[in-house]
């Protein structure tokens, strides 16, 4: 082993990236699980993996110059991570938010990485996006600007090479024009892109997937204490892709999902979100500017502005917004209030405290890269449908689905079992990271 200890490898990788916080945030949790598996693993120290795990295959940025409406013309960045394709073809999802740099889209594709091992499909890990933000844009103003990053984009990508996908801010429209500009540059109808309208290759499920998927994950997980999820109280963060279709399913389970939250504040309402205001919410959040606070109005239900959900009282916490909305005192708050399973929609939505919170008070906390995995996971549906051309039911999708997060969580236990309680964290990081490493080391030295 070339390091002495943890540390000093924790060390070397905040002195060679000093600005990526959250690139560190996320290589810090998973060096925590994995450092004995790797350490005392003597080909994994032969091969040097854990140097090369954290060091992306290539980071591609490009300019991307667009003109709004009023013919003014705006240039934003444009990133295209290819982390790791040990496994499969580069896989992740773009996010348009001006939130977006280089720490959060690293980040972001390192967690990919060990998701996608997960699912147990071949998929290898990538992410992009920009820092564009689509909030107050016109269609055509998200059009020009989904053109001009595909202009650059279509060059790095292939459906053997990397395969897009939406994340923050892009949903079916935005995946519609790039798909549209890919195949005007290369004359090529391929499945580049996964989130496809189901009339030009997509998968049914795949926007209900990683919503669906979480719940379903958190079934396992209170499967393992012979507890249902029927009748609990859940509080959900959040109002976009996941959070809706989270909402979705636990209202079909007999749950009681009763908020939702975006970057303005929260709604509370005590008598349960019920479909038909879901279904409000997915007309109402279809303008990515409209607000949450409108169900509030429209319900006649309590907004908290400028907060997040985590004071009101749950049985399950389910942050399906984006990454750290929940530190330490709101992991204490969840707690004292009775919560026991916290699972989470979003990527790395919980601080570092805040987990350390949760496995010390030993509740069923599944983090993001096993319990979320299900979007990506009928992502890799969604493209072997493209291979055969044969498109698949609701119900024989719905049912991958449900299997491949039974996987996920098995493979959790299986790494995570500590005796009297399930770490998921180590769980999913041993387990992701071991198929990873095992593949690398049987391509060589590339
Ligand atoms: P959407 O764009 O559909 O929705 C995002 C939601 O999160 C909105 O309610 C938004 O509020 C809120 N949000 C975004 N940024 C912030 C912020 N900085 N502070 C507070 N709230 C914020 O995205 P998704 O639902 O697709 O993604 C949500 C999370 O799930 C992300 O972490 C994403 O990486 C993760 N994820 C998504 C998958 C997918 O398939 N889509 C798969 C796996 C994980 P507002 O409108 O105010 O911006
Ligand atoms: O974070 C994620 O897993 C996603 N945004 C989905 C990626 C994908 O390729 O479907």
């Amino acid at each position: 082993m070339k390091y002495k200890s943890k540390k000093e490898f924790l060390d070397s990788v905040v002195d060679n990236y000093s600005d990526q916080k959250e690139f560190h945030q996320a290589v810090e949790e998973v060096i925590h699980s994995i450092w004995n598996t790797a350490a005392n693993n003597e080909e994994y120290c032969k091969f040097n993996i854990l140097d090369r795990i954290v060091v992306p295959d290539r980071i591609i940025i490009f300019r991307v110059p667009w003109m709004d409406d009023k013919n003014n013309v705006h240039v934003n960045l444009g990133y295209r991570i290819q982390f790791n394709s040990a496994i499969g073809p580069y896989k992740g999802g773009l996010r348009f938010h001006p939130s977006v740099n280089l720490g959060i889209l690293k980040f972001l594709a390192f967690e990919q990485v060990f998701k996608n091992s997960l699912t147990g499909l071949n998929l290898g890990g990538g992410k992009g996006g920009s820092n564009f933000d689509p909030k107050g844009k016109s269609d055509k103003e998200i059009m020009s600007f989904c053109y001009a990053f595909m202009n650059e984009l279509y060059r790095h990508i292939g459906r053997r090479t990397d395969i897009p996908a939406g994340d923050i801010g892009v949903g079916a429209k935005e995946i519609g024009f790039m798909f549209g500009q890919y195949k005007k540059i290369r004359n090529a109808f391929t499945g580049v892109l996964t989130g496809k309208g189901t009339n030009w290759g997509g998968s049914l499920i795949r926007p209900e997937a990683t919503g669906y998927g979480l719940v379903y994950f958190v079934v396992e997980m209170m499967k393992t204490r012979k507890h249902s999820i029927k009748g609990k109280t859940v509080t959900v963060s959040g109002s976009g892709n996941v959070a809706q279709f989270a909402c979705e399913k636990l209202i079909e389970l007999g749950a009681k999902p009763v908020t939702l939250s975006d970057s303005s504040g929260f709604i509370h309402d005590p008598d349960g979100i019920t479909q038909e205001k879901i279904e409000y919410v997915k007309k109402l959040k279809s303008v990515r500017s409209a607000r949450i606070s409108e169900y509030a109005k429209k319900y006649n239900v309590k907004y908290t502005k400028g907060k997040r959900p985590w004071s009101i009282k749950c049985d399950i916490a389910l942050p399906c917004a984006t990454e750290n909305e929940l530190n330490l005192d709101d992991a204490k708050e969840l707690t004292g209030n009775g919560c026991y399973v916290v699972a989470e929609g979003a990527n790395m939505p919980s601080t570092t405290d805040a987990v350390h919170h949760f496995i010390n008070k030993k509740i069923l906390y599944g983090p993001g890269k096993a319990a979320n995995a299900g979007g990506v996971a009928i992502s890799g549906i969604e493209m072997s449908q493209n291979s055969t051309r044969i498109p698949l039911s609701r119900e024989k999708v719905d049912g991958l689905l449900k299997e491949i997060m039974q996987r996920v969580h098995r493979t959790c236990v299986k790494y995570g079992d500590k005796g009297d309680f399930i770490n998921y964290v180590d769980g999913a990081n041993i387990g992701g990271f071991v198929r990873v490493a095992d593949s690398m080391i049987d391509q060589g030295i590339v």
